[in-house]
């Protein structure tokens, strides 16, 4: 009878002081948040057809208006250092050379699915021109489609934008140009939970010099509950992965003695 009521107390104890440790836990924790990435280009590996037939990233979209290719190419393609230093990592980067005559020049991502309750930043190194104001019809626009393409919004506009005046740099500032001196960042977050999201480059205007883009990113910070973080992070390839298993261990050996407990107690 004792030793009955003496291992049910354990068992509850155990019990107790996980549940309290628990919601300790989500009570200083609260939420924490999870990184994401949406999409990573490089721009390294060969441009294959798209829709229509241009060359572009696998699932990327190239849009040309002006086809001409003498020299640079005045559409949006595969630049290779090789031929001029203009990638920021590796050999290659994408990037449409400026013409005398009009440009129109899309570079469009893959469609993208943005988590709920989450901030999402897009990132990409870039070489462009700033032109000086009297030059307004010069645009580097980055756009976002949740239509597929039917309708861009403009979320940043690097040739116009004070902002994305960063100074120059080694190479730019005696040229005009920003040369790969800071990533861009653009936050997405009006996006958040958008399940169709194409981001655009479009490079409009006549003469507005080179536009290089590399290493774009789009990345996602959500905000979960500690349990389901728990859970999620136990089961990925980094992060506290090894510490979330190892909690998830300690827990389910903690219910398999409660249970042990309780049989023992039947017998
Ligand atoms: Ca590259």
């Amino acid at each position: 009878m004792f030793r009955a009521w003496k291992s049910h107390s354990i068992f509850l104890a155990i019990l107790a002081l996980l549940l309290a440790s628990g919601m300790a836990a989500v009570l200083i924790t609260g939420v924490v948040e999870a990184d994401g990435i949406i999409l990573r280009e490089d721009f390294e590996a060969p441009w294959v057809s798209d829709s229509d037939g241009d060359l572009a990233p696998q699932h990327w979209e190239v849009r040309i208006t002006n086809s001409d290719d003498t020299g640079f190419s005045k559409y949006w393609s595969q630049y290779d250092r090789r031929r001029y230093d203009l990638p920021y990592s590796g050999d290659y980067c994408a990037g449409v050379w400026w013409s005398h005559s009009t440009q129109d020049e899309w570079l469009i991502s893959p469609e993208l699915s943005f988590p709920d309750n989450s901030e999402i930043t897009l990132s990409f190194w870039s070489v462009y021109y700033v032109p000086s104001q009297e030059f307004k019809s010069r645009h580097n626009y980055v756009r976002v489609s949740t239509d597929n393409g039917a309708t861009w919004t403009t979320v940043a506009d690097l040739a116009q934008d004070p902002q994305y005046k960063l100074g120059g740099g080694s190479k730019g500032e005696q040229s005009g140009f920003n040369f790969h001196e800071l990533p861009i960042n653009i936050d997405l977050s009006a996006y958040s939970g958008e399940p169709a999201v194409r981001i655009g480059w479009q490079y409009c205007g006549s003469t507005i010099k080179v536009w290089m883009v590399d290493d774009v990113s789009v990345t996602s910070t959500t905000k979960v509950g500690f349990l389901l973080a728990l859970v999620r992070e136990a089961f990925s390839a980094d992060g506290w992965g090894a510490g979330g298993l190892i909690a998830i261990v300690i827990v389910a050996m903690a219910l398999i003695a409660g249970v042990i407990f309780r049989l023992k107690r039947k017998q």
